[in-house]
């Protein structure tokens, strides 16, 4: 007889009181952390890291609504700078006798270590809620493993490991309870994403149950113990060797109970709620003789294929408290049967001759005659799935089973992966399976989440949900994985059988060619497409879907839903419609009932957006139903060749590939990256420069076209272009003539150029749709037509376009017009449709970009601008451009300062091995590159005139090559003696180093204002020159727009759920306080002729300069969009909003004032232009009492601004005015 805990669940559910108490309700991991961390603790100290950012969200959402813990008051949340302050203020707090959480993941959680350390030292209670998230190595991943929680383990910290959503809840309250009563602090981790993100139906632990089950007393004891005047003591000595060691030893005792107190709890809990759980969980055959040992979500699949094949002497131990690891405990739940076992490590600890658990296992099982091996699985995310998990046990079964291996990569280099066969479906009988390709921001993932909602409610299913995502911010692919059946669900890995598969965008079909491989025979695919004729879908179906179709026999369906929604006033927004549809089809719920509870779901979901809103989503989901197209399809589809499709794949994409791009990027791009072996990836995660622009997304429906009747050639719209897809070129008559398609390229005639005429090129496949252009173009010339209009003919020429000369001379480039000449270093990035971040940095390279150095914090524009393989930092035609480096979020300043110093480093090596050279005459017999190496030696550093001279160097030591190469033997017509042949060489080898560099540390807001501002302080301090670009969008963007200390008082953003009640920090003015720190606020949507003044000046200036670049944003909620970006930011300057400036310490020793004001005093309107932002306009509703009185006090706030900067302005006045008497006297 198996056994197993689903088994035990229902026997004692039967009986159980809890039903009195719980809820059945859909929730994923996060909110089910959040619930216990916030009804358990008096405060949290938080602070933003995905996947765990949701969790601090929600607790500071509830906090403001007022909701109280089980303790009778609303739980205080504070914000702190970084992980490590979060941890410092909750060690504070324990210590001054609150119960007290935190919320984090990955590196915020090793930022939290030394803390953790005293918390543990000083036996305090505390829960340490973490969702699991590799620590980012050769790259950063937001994905799961355990090498963040692992990192812990030394700290003292009791760690309890949870594998489902319920288990999140249930052992989430149960490592509260144990704290309380230990005193020994709780780290409670889940997997990040698989388990913080998934939807379930979870029974919701009530508080009177938790009220009940709280040990007041040892909270009373806690509370004694805490520092106090009224009973003084002193804590956290200084201690010498007489007594640390004993200390350390003394609190075995508290360990030792720990294992005890947790089981008595997990007993009582299943006395109450009918779930029990044990430290270590052990499932299957009772005479097992082969286990698998696992911890977190990997130990679904692994039950999933024990309940699949009964008769196997197979089963699983799931660790539940991981620290401290009871050996007794672990010994008495494995059958004494067994012979080998496999513990399955989710973490790599390189050099270790085992894995962490596999360590403990192997102790633990000392002298008791079982073979332990290990292995790793799903490190960074990667699929654990049923067919792997049959592979470990077939290992196990072998005569010399492999050890150390690895499961779901393919290593063909140590060769230590286990191989695995086809897909097997275990999840619980009855389970429906859907899948739904959505894309990014067209509503698919939240409609997916009400489905499992309605079901949930209004069924006695059981649900599950699971979203993935790509990488890009825009135009990104999403895919739902929706299970729902009559038995709980936990199959903890993306649906390989599917019942149902819904494509929203009928360009995945060529892209994904493996987008129906789930699809079970005889289950049902829906399309969004306007092909509703077998004629139309003949044409254009790729023929492998068809073949798939027809062999599968699939139930074929159409909708044209993006028609629908243009009908009824939702252009874009098909997600009503698709989840009608999903109803009709999948017969979860009679049609009607279902079709009611959509539209209750949106009007509570969209009331806030006003009736109209609510009309037009209705009209949508009853359009839907009415026009579900099923296809009776020919069985000839059968045969459709599939090598045809090829064609669907634009040609020139496969043609000219470099080998990063055909053997790396474009398996990633298919989705199949998990199929890249170890020897495609031998590069530690490095990209060549300029990958982006092969992918070609070409997702926009609408691109702009445009009419050069009326253009003025500003070059406004390429300036403002955030993704680079529109840009000037300069052509000849002979060029445009040999151009593809010369019949669509317009020419004008430029005042500075008789040889060349002025044109406007767009990229169809490039550009985002966001109509930033079209809406800021002056003269009304852009117009946003149909793309498809506009693929081929203008497709081709961009490609043509970007093979002419750069033709940057005709004019300055540190003009607004002049700058768009010089070729864009940065293109085609993953940032949002319309994001004001790019424009900004793409001016940077496109002035400077040959000769930089990035250091770039994470934050959006380490997401969009690093993201594996896509690069879009590019080259010239000398193969120049950006050199980008990511270290860590909140050290990007020290990173940079350490780029600036390396470089500085060399630099001064090569001028002294140069001076040297010349002084012993090694060059005297050539007197060209002597002097080029004195002039060089003259502007070393000068940016500009050090990188003409290089390259002539450069140029002349390539036509002396042949001389002086070390590899080749001394040429016998070598002129020159070893030793000149040696130098030459050694300039040779260092020539990237003879022309200056432009190092540029950017970042965020909250890079630069919150945890990295240490670091920049005291790059502000170091007059080194280097040039700092903050990135400044108010809000932590990265990870969904959590309140940051550049936030604007009033401003409502995450973690500030009712509204920021303090002023933005000035950190230009901070900076100024150094006097020989250049400082410019910018904001290039509004101003870019500023901006580039600005940006010039910065980089001239030899010493510090720091660049705070204002950026529209998506959190910002403009109400009518990003396109109008540049508009709004206008008003934004008028009204005083944001205040532009520079300050130039160089023009104080010219006997003029370095203070530029280049914002003009704000004119009435500003509460109007609030109105414009949700950010400011929700307070409204949310908290209206508050609203007013914020808004008014910001307005203060900006008012009192401008009369400040004028003050300081006139100080220089003044003092300049003195200046001159006194020279005059
Ligand atoms: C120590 C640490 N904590 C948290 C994070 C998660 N994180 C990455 S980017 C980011 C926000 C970045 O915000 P900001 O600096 O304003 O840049 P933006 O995204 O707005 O461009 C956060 C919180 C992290 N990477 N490391
Ligand atoms: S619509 Fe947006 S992405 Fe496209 S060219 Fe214009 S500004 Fe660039
Ligand atoms: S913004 Fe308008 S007027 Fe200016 S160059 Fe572009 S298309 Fe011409
Ligand atoms: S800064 Fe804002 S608009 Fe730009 S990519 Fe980030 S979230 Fe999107």
């Amino acid at each position: 007889m198996l056994q197993t805990t689903k088994k035990i669940k229902k026997k004692i559910i039967s009986n159980s009181l809890f039903k009195m108490f719980s809820t059945k309700e859909p929730m994923d991991g996060n909110t089910a952390a959040a619930y216990i961390g916030y009804m358990m603790s008096d405060v949290a100290f938080l602070y933003p890291i995905t996947p765990a950012t949701t969790m601090g969200e929600l607790a500071d959402k509830w906090s403001a609504e007022g909701k109280k813990n089980i303790f009778g008051i609303p739980l205080q949340v504070t914000e702190m700078q970084s992980e490590g302050g979060a941890a410092g203020a909750l060690h504070g707090a324990v210590a001054a006798g609150a119960l007290a959480t935190t919320f984090t993941a990955s590196q915020g959680l090793l930022l939290m270590i030394p803390n953790m350390y005293k918390i543990a030292g000083g036996l305090m209670p505390a829960v340490f809620h973490i969702s699991s998230r590799l620590v980012g190595g050769q790259g950063l991943s937001i994905f799961c493993d355990h090498s963040d929680v692992m990192a812990t383990r030394q700290t003292g910290f009791a760690m309890m490991s949870s594998g489902t959503v319920q288990e999140v809840m249930d052992l989430g309250f149960i490592s509260h309870l144990a704290t309380i009563q230990s005193s020994i602090p709780f780290l409670h981790f889940f997997d990040g994403f698989r388990t913080s993100h998934e939807v379930n139906s979870v029974d919701v632990l009530n508080p009177e149950l938790m009220k009940k089950m709280v040990d007041y007393q040892a909270i009373e004891k806690h509370r004694e113990k805490s520092l106090n005047p009224e009973h003084p003591h002193l804590r956290g000595t200084v201690q010498g060797t007489d007594v640390y060691f004993q200390f350390i030893e003394e609190t075995a005792r508290y360990y030792n109970k720990v294992p005890y107190i947790v089981q008595q709890y997990m007993d009582q809990f299943a006395e109450k709620t009918g779930r029990q759980y044990r430290l270590f969980d052990y499932l299957g055959h009772p005479e097992a003789e082969r286990v698998v040992v696992v911890m977190g979500s990997g130990a679904s699949p692994v039950e999933e294929i024990i309940e699949k094949f009964p008769n196997e002497k197979i089963g699983l131990i799931k660790v539940r408290l991981y620290r401290p690891f009871s050996v007794e405990h672990f010994l008495s739940a494995l059958p004494k049967t067994v012979k080998r076992i496999a513990v399955l490590d989710r973490v790599k600890e390189n050099g270790a001759p085992s894995q962490p658990l596999q360590s403990d296992v192997v102790s633990a099982v000392h002298g008791k005659n079982i073979e332990v091996i290990g292995g790793r699985f799903g490190i960074g995310g990667k699929e654990f799935t049923p067919a792997m998990v049959r592979s470990i046990y077939d290992n196990l079964n072998q005569l010399n089973p492999k050890n150390n291996f690895t499961v779901g990569i393919t290593d063909d280099i140590l060769n230590t992966s286990l191989s695995f066969g086809e897909n097997i479906d275990a999840v619980p009988q009855g389970t429906k399976q859907c899948i739904f390709w959505g894309m990014g921001s067209d509503g698919t993932v939240g409609a997916n989440k009400n489905a499992i909602k309605i079901i949930v409610e209004n069924t006695p299913l059981y649900g599950q949900g699971y979203f993935a995502y790509s990488a890009h911010k825009s135009g990104g692919v999403t895919i739902s994985h929706l299970r729902f059946g009559p038995k709980h669900i936990d199959s903890s890995y993306m649906i390989t059988d599917s019942d149902y598969i819904a494509c929203h965008l009928k360009s995945y079909l060529g892209k994904y060619d493996h987008l129906l491989n789930p699809a079970k025979p005889g289950s049902k695919f829906i399309l969004n497409s306007p092909w509703n004729t077998i004629e139309e879908l003949e044409k254009n179906l790729p023929n492998n879907v068809k073949r798939q179709i027809a062999r599968k026999k699939l139930q074929f369906y159409n909708i044209d839903a993006s028609k629908i929604a243009d009908e009824v006033g939702l252009s874009g927004r098909i997600n009503m419609i698709m989840q009608a549809v999903f109803f009709k089809l999948s017969n979860v719920l009679p049609e009607d009932k279902a079709i009611g509870l959509l539209k209750k779901a949106i009007e509570k979901e969209y009331m806030r957006k006003g009736e109209d809103i609510v009309q037009k989503n209705k009209d949508a989901v009853d359009t839907g139903i009415r026009n579900i197209i099923e296809i009776k399809y020919p069985e000839t589809w059968k045969d459709a060749d599939p090598e045809n499709d090829l064609q669907t794949i634009p040609k020139k994409i496969i043609v000219q590939d470099p080998q990063f791009v055909r053997d790396v990027m474009r398996p990633i791009l298919a989705m199949k990256g998990d199929n890249l072996p170890l020897t495609k990836l031998d590069f530690a995660g490095k990209i060549p420069s300029g990958t982006s622009k092969y992918e070609k997304r070409g997702f926009s429906d609408f691109v702009p076209k445009w009419d050069s009747s009326k253009c003025i050639q500003c070059n406004m719209c390429s300036v403002l272009c955030p993704h680079a897809a529109i840009r000037p070129f300069f052509i000849s008559e002979e060029e445009k003539n040999k151009a593809p398609y010369p019949e669509v390229i317009d020419v004008l005639e430029d005042p500075k150029t008789k040889e060349y005429k002025f044109t406007i090129q767009i990229s169809p496949f490039d550009c985002t749709g966001c109509t930033v252009c079209a809406n800021a173009c002056p003269e009304n010339c852009l117009q946003m037509v149909p793309s498809e209009t506009m693929k081929t003919k203008h497709g081709d020429n961009w490609d043509y376009m970007m093979k002419l000369p750069t033709r940057d001379s005709i004019y300055k480039t540190t003009t607004l017009k002049g700058s768009q000449f010089s070729q864009p270093l940065l293109e085609f990035s993953g940032a949002c449709a319309g994001c004001g971040e790019t424009p900004v940095i793409k001016l940077v390279t496109q002035l400077f970009g040959d000769q930089m150095i990035i250091a770039n914090a994470s934050g959006c524009s380490s997401v969009w601008g690093g993201t594996f393989p896509w690069n879009p930092y590019t080259s010239n035609s000398l193969g120049h451009g950006p050199a980008w480096g990511n270290s860590l979020f909140e050290d990007n300043a020290e990173y940079g300062l350490g780029i600036a110093k390396s470089v500085s480093q060399l630099r001064v090596k090569l001028m002294a091995y140069i001076k040297d050279f010349l002084a012993k005459d090694l060059f005297e017999k050539d007197p060209v590159l002597t002097s080029l190496l004195r002039k060089w030696i003259d502007v070393f550093d000068d940016r500009v005139e050090s990188n003409n001279v290089s390259q002539e160097i450069q140029k002349y030591l390539e036509s002396k090559k042949h001389l002086f190469e070390t590899n080749s033997k001394k040429s016998i017509f070598s002129e020159f003696s070893n030793e000149t042949e040696n130098a030459m060489n050694y300039i040779y080898k260092n020539k990237d180093l003879l022309a200056k560099k432009s190092i540029w540390i950017q970042g965020g807001d909250g890079w630069a204002y919150d945890i990295g501002y240490g670091g920049v302080d005291h790059i502000l301090a170091s007059g080194e020159d280097v040039n700092l670009l903050v990135l400044d969008t108010e809000v932590y963007s990265n990870t969904g727009g959590q309140s940051s200390k550049s936030t604007p008082r009033a401003g409502v953003a995450k973690f500030t759920a009712s509204g920021k009640t303090t002023a933005k920090k000035d950190l230009g003015m901070m900076a100024i306080t150094y006097g020989n720190v250049y400082v410019a606020s910018i904001c290039l949507s509004a101003n870019p002729t500023q901006a580039i003044k600005a940006i010039t000046e910065a980089e001239k200036h030899k010493g510090v300069s720091l660049v705070i670049a204002y950026c529209p944003c998506i959190e910002h909620g403009i109400k009518n969009g990003l396109g109008i970006g540049p508009a709004h930011a206008k008003e934004a300057i008028s009204k005083g909003y944001y205040l532009l400036y520079r300050y130039d310490p160089n023009l104080l020793a010219l006997g003029k004032n370095p203070m530029v004001l280049d914002s003009s005093k704000p004119k009435p309107g500003f509460h109007e232009f609030l109105k414009s932002e949700n950010r400011f306009e929700s307070l409204k509703s949310t908290f209206p009492d508050d609203a007013k009185l914020k808004q008014d006090q910001l307005l203060n706030d900006i008012t009192q601004r401008y009369q400040r900067y004028v003050a300081f302005k006139g100080q220089f006045d003044s003092l300049l005015k003195q200046k001159k008497q006194k020279k005059k006297n």
